[in-house]
């Protein structure tokens, strides 16, 4: 039985002939052909500000999703926090189902949490702030009414100072909280591991919680390493890649 495969952080470039679409494209073609399942874990878009626009940007991605999940393929993803603006004529397009987060997936007698990972690091005051008012569906209804151009340029002028917050900020506040993890394993008794991305972190964090272990899996954004991980019909876990990217993607 084919394996499921998960992956998180692609960060799809506007520009289609970028070598991290190239590469994601790759992934589709080949290991994603074959899969059980593929889920993807949020910020697979860099930015996403209206289907009217991403749609045409990423057309080639979003016909090789329909073939996948035309050929009996499901794929299914969380929002990211640069991607949460994906809409109806997204999932029309692609097929791709939409999962709300915290989602526990089975798999043999295993279960595994699955969520983007923003909403773990609660260190970070102020980006939590932002998130609460960028998920307000009337905030969203409003911003979706305005011009493409307007659009574009929020969507260029937030990117600008994330990063630049990012650069400023102690690492350990953009990394999760450790109560935040407990917690959420707390909700999920049954779940053995937790997969996440965002923090571009990718590792394997091993935790106690209440005596019993459970795993934390990062995954990284595909720079330079196209991680992903493969579940079996037993639930055993791996993390793969790709290819290295680490010759063709500019940092
Ligand atoms: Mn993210």
């Amino acid at each position: 039985m084919p394996n499921i495969l998960i992956t998180a952080d692609i960060h799809l470039h506007s520009n289609e002939n970028h070598p991290i679409n190239q590469c994601f494209l790759n992934f589709l073609k080949q290991e994603a052909t074959h899969c059980q399942a593929l889920y993807l874990l949020g910020d697979i878009f860099e930015m996403w500000v209206g289907d009217d626009i991403g749609l045409n940007e990423q057309a080639t991605i979003i016909e090789q999703f329909k073939k996948l999940t035309d050929k009996g393929v499901p794929i299914y993803l969380i929002y990211g926090n640069r991607d949460f603006l994906l809409g109806k004529a997204f999932w029309q397009a692609t097929g791709i189902q939409h999962l709300a987060e915290p989602y526990l997936l089975k798999q043999g007698d295993q279960q595994f949490i699955l969520a983007h990972g923003d909403h773990l690091c609660t260190d970070d005051k102020a980006y939590q702030k932002m998130r609460a008012w960028f998920r307000n569906p009337f905030i969203q209804w409003l911003f979706l009414k305005l011009p493409k151009s307007k659009r574009l340029q929020i969507g260029q002028d937030m990117r600008a100072k994330s990063q630049q917050f990012s650069q400023n900020k102690a690492g350990n506040i953009m990394d999760v909280n450790e109560q935040a993890v407990d917690d959420l394993f707390q909700q999920f008794p049954e779940a053995n591991a937790l997969i996440h991305g965002h923090t571009h972190r990718p590792d394997c964090h091993k935790m106690n919680v209440n005596g019993q272990s459970k795993t934390r899996w990062v995954l990284g954004d595909w720079r330079p390493e196209a991680d992903y991980l493969s579940i079996d019909a037993k639930g055993n876990i791996q993390c793969l890649n790709t290819l290295n990217t680490r010759d063709q993607i500019p940092f």
